[in-house]
């Protein structure tokens, strides 16, 4: 599958960024591309200079809204992000419409935090303008949300998160859901290293875009997860997450002369994968509220068989048991076995739920409090109303 991926924002843009480095990947190791091209949009200057990868030139950084900011970003209005977005679509539109081979492009995916101002407000916006220009291409949001403690300490922040997943939502055809703080969880060394969990937000989609660019007959799988898979697996809101296990007992034997024990591990450490897969999904959900689920399998081929990919549909099955399932299998990596998972067409996400009612009271929270800053201000006017003024 071959995407155009836009990042909007800081955090958009980094992670786009992290995408044209695995089409790099996957050029250079595979002899495919998975990314027919790459931008970053942002109204902040300085945040498009420390991207490595996304094209230097002004067509691939987009610089919008320059009147109104002056080039320093939006400082997490995102009504404002909206505005400027609105007004300075066509320059991204018309930066798009330049890609090269556009006709190959399956789909779009644009990235933003929902935290902030630039890219939680116009994600949604130019969402809306793509899909008014482009209506016969899906396009998809990847959604950052917020680390908890940024929750806590900024009112603005949940605020900002709410409207942007409700407006996104509300125009892209599927919405992934990352959560930040699941990966200091995952991992605390890394708590502060915001690159390396960009990284691991991009990972899972690597073999899943892959796996139906392939072209060398002997990656080829014999069920191919091919683009068509992947755009029916995907509606509404969206988790993905990625497993593996190394398989070190098994590399240097033959499938002729495997044992029994051998076969055995193998669909354990299917499931394994799996397991970590789902359990490290990109934000927590509960998997029996999908309506569609897929996953792709990618082992050496001599690791893949029929009961590991039985034995696999079955676990899905059980943990999704309303979902129409799709897979596949990559012949592909070495020495490893990989799951990807993603569950999409939620029905019920706790966590944005969860944002929604507590943006909801916050609102209520932040008009009494300006109502009581007018009326105190009010008074104090009224105190001066028979001083002269000096004009
Ligand atoms: N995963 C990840 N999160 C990030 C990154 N940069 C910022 N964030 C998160 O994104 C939110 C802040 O949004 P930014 O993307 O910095 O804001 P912006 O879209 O540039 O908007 P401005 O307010 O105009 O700067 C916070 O929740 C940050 O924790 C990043 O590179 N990776
Ligand atoms: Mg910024």
């Amino acid at each position: 599958m071959k995407l155009v991926v836009a990042g909007f924002g800081q955090c958009g843009g980094r992670i786009a960024d992290e995408f044209a480095k695995l089409n790099k990947k996957a050029r250079r190791g595979r002899g495919i591309e998975i990314i027919t091209d790459c931008y970053a949009i942002n109204a902040d200057a300085a945040d498009l200079t420390g991207l490595k990868y996304i094209g230097k030139d002004y067509q691939h950084r987009i610089i919008i809204g320059s009147r109104k900011t002056g080039g320093h970003g939006v400082g997490k209005i995102n009504e404002l992000g909206a505005e400027i977005a609105r007004e300075d679509s066509d320059k991204v539109i018309d930066a798009i419409r330049q890609t090269k081979r556009f006709f190959e492009t399956d789909a779009f995916l644009f990235i933003a935090s929902a935290g902030g101002g630039t890219g939680s407000g116009s994600i949604a916006v130019m969402t809306q303008k793509i899909k008014e220009r482009f209506a016969y291409k899906p396009i998809y949001n990847l959604i950052v949300l917020p680390f908890e403690h940024e929750e806590t300490t900024e009112d603005r922040t949940i605020y900002n998160t709410a409207t942007c997943l409700k407006s996104s939502f509300s125009v892209a055809d599927a919405v992934f859901l990352v959560d930040n703080q699941r990966y200091v969880r995952k991992d605390s060394s890394i708590k502060g290293n915001i690159d390396k969990i960009n990284e691991m937000i991009a990972a899972p989609f690597y073999n899943m875009l892959c796996a139906g660019e392939e072209k060398k007959a002997k990656y080829v799988a014999s069920k191919v997860l091919d683009a068509g898979d992947i755009i029916q697996s995907l509606v509404g809101w969206t988790t993905i997450g990625y497993g593996k296990s190394s398989l070190p007992l098994l590399r240097f034997s033959r499938e002729g002369n495997r044992d029994f024990r051998e076969k055995g591990q193998e669909t354990l450490k299917g499931i394994h994968a799996m397991d970590e897969a789902v359990s490290e999904l990109s934000l927590k959900c509960n998997p029996m509220d999908s309506k569609r689920a897929l996953y792709l399998i990618s082992a050496p081929s001599k690791e893949m068989n029929l009961d590991l990919v039985k034995a696999l549909g079955d676990y899905m099955r059980d943990l999704a048991p309303e979902a129409i399932i799709r897979n596949g299998d990559y012949p592909r990596e070495r020495g490893q076995l990989d799951v990807t998972v993603i569950l999409s067409e939620l029905s019920d996400v706790e966590k944005v739920r969860n944002i929604y009612s507590r943006s909801t009271s916050l609102m209520k929270v932040l008009q009494k409090r300006q109502d009581e800053a007018e009326a105190k201000l009010k008074e104090l006017i009224d105190a001066s109303d028979t001083l002269p003024s000096l004009f």
